[in-house]
């Protein structure tokens, strides 16, 4: 599957560095090495060399590594130059590579030929995507374990017990006169379970990895005045937005990341939700609405302050305003303020919705806000072995589970095994799409157009 073309980019960031890493691939590997440093370097030593122009003039001088193909990251010959990293001399040996024939790389191009000669599978490609990409230290190590490919050798493990599954039962098909004693045994359902276990555990893995990837995006709205922007502010520890007591305060939509034990919190405050005639603040309203509808959870802010007193103890309290939220929308009801009613900090996890008893000014309760938000999307802090995973891994998983339960539900039905055969073939397709067996170009070139240049 080798490209004729040889591409080159610089691989290193741009801009002033110690060291500017020019990476190139492709047949042309050779002919190029001998133009620029007058020969191919010994495989994999790294040779002082100087990188020559035309008149053979030295450009720079720096480190050369060839890489013979198959054995280098595209599989095809790579010859990697480590120059200088001032933008001026890279580009001057950037453009002696073009004259020599190369032409530069698109973004991801070096990945997707990696992928494309079965170096990578896909997953694992995105997993280096997502390892640069990286906001915590806990999304990096899920990043390299994927990237390693452990989520991919899950995959394929699920993808050999259905394999099995698959020929048990086209044995029993093929056979129809022993189809009887052939299924009626155990032994089909035993692995249809085994199955299922298997799901679960790399479904859980997934899903932390997700999590730990995206992040959770948390709207705080109520009314004027409950306290939304000290709650955002305490969460950050940092004077982020501006905090009077004047109702109305807050117009735009603030948005500040935050990190809880290595979950991102994508934090948002809003304006106060209240009919209006200032233009500029009805414009914060229509924008909060917005940000809630998008929300994966909203922090419903009331000023318990101005509670009804008895309304503290109410099982369903009636809480102002909270009817204009979307269904849908999971919502936790923060009473604020309860310094001033001198009730004790508090999360009712039973009620619907839960509710929360804290106190922005103080603090209180703001550890039992953590641990719900936590909680709430079932993150473990510990570390979890999670793989990353994007949401069109949780996606195919979701679908592959869903056919093997199609086919178990015929099995206990119509035992139409035709069928069920059928839908464990359609599993085993959605589960070939995480690693990238059946792959459509526009996927390759969603995928591999987000990487950096250079990757
Ligand atoms: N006592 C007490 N006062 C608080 C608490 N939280 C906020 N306040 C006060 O309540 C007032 C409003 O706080 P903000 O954070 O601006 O409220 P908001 O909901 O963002 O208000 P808008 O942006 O106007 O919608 C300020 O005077 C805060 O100091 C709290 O837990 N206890
Ligand atoms: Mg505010």
């Amino acid at each position: 599957m080798s490209s004729p073309d040889t591409i080159v980019a610089l691989s290193s960031a741009p801009g002033r560095g110690a060291v500017g890493v020019i990476r190139v691939s492709g047949p042309g590997v050779p002919q190029i090495a001998a133009g620029i440093i007058g020969g191919l370097p010994t495989p994999r030593l790294a040779r002082l060399s100087c990188f020559l122009d035309a008149q053979g003039r030295s450009l720079d001088q720096g480190l050369a590594l060839y890489f013979a193909a198959p054995s280098s990251y595209t599989g095809e010959h790579v010859l990697e130059l480590q120059g200088h990293g001032g933008a001026i001399s890279v580009d001057l040996v950037v453009s002696r590579l073009l004259e020599l024939g190369c032409r530069l790389a698109r973004p991801g191009e070096f990945s997707e030929r990696a992928f494309l000669n079965g170096k990578i599978d896909m997953a694992q490609a995105e997993a280096i995507a997502d390892l640069i990409d990286a906001g915590t230290a806990a999304a990096a190590r899920a990043a390299v374990r994927s990237m390693q490919g452990e989520f991919s050798a899950r995959i394929t493990d699920l993808k050999t017990r259905i394999t099995d599954l698959r020929a048990y039962v086209e044995a029993a098909i093929d056979f129809p006169d022993e189809e009887i004693d052939f299924l009626s045994d155990s032994a089909l359902s035993q692995r249809l379970a085994a199955v299922f276990t298997a799901f679960a555990s790399i479904a859980a893995a997934a899903h932390q990895g997700a999590l730990l990837r995206e992040g959770l995006t948390v709207v705080i709205a109520g009314l004027p005045n409950a306290g939304k922007s000290s709650l955002l502010n305490r969460l950050a520890g940092d004077d982020i937005a501006i905090v009077t007591d004047v109702p109305g305060t807050t117009r735009d939509v603030l948005r500040q990341q935050v990190h809880l034990d290595g979950l991102p919190l994508n934090l948002v405050d809003t304006a106060g939700l209240r009919p209006t005639l200032d233009v500029v603040e009805a414009e914060g309203v229509r924008r909060a609405h917005q940000e809630i509808s998008r929300a994966d959870r909203v922090l419903y802010i009331v000023d318990a302050a101005e509670l009804d007193p008895r309304a503290i103890g109410d099982p369903a309290p009636k809480v102002e305003g909270i009817e204009s939220l979307p269904a849908g929308v999971p919502v936790t009801i923060v009473f604020n303020k309860i310094d001033l009613i001198g009730a004790p900090a508090r999360l009712d996890d039973g009620a619907d919705p839960p509710r929360l008893f804290l106190s922005a000014r103080s603090g209180a309760g703001m550890e039992l806000l953590r641990a719900h938000l936590q909680a709430g999307v079932g993150y473990l802090k510990a570390e979890s072995g999670a793989f990353i995973a994007r949401r069109r891994h949780l996606d195919a998983l979701k679908r592959a589970r869903q056919h093997v339960q199609d086919a178990a539900d015929i099995l206990s039905g119509t035992r139409a095994f035709e069928l069920f055969a059928e839908d464990l073939r359609l599993a085993q397709h959605a589960l070939g799409e995480i690693t990238g067996e059946f792959t459509s170009d526009d996927l390759l070139g969603e995928i591999f157009g987000s990487f950096c240049i250079g990757k």
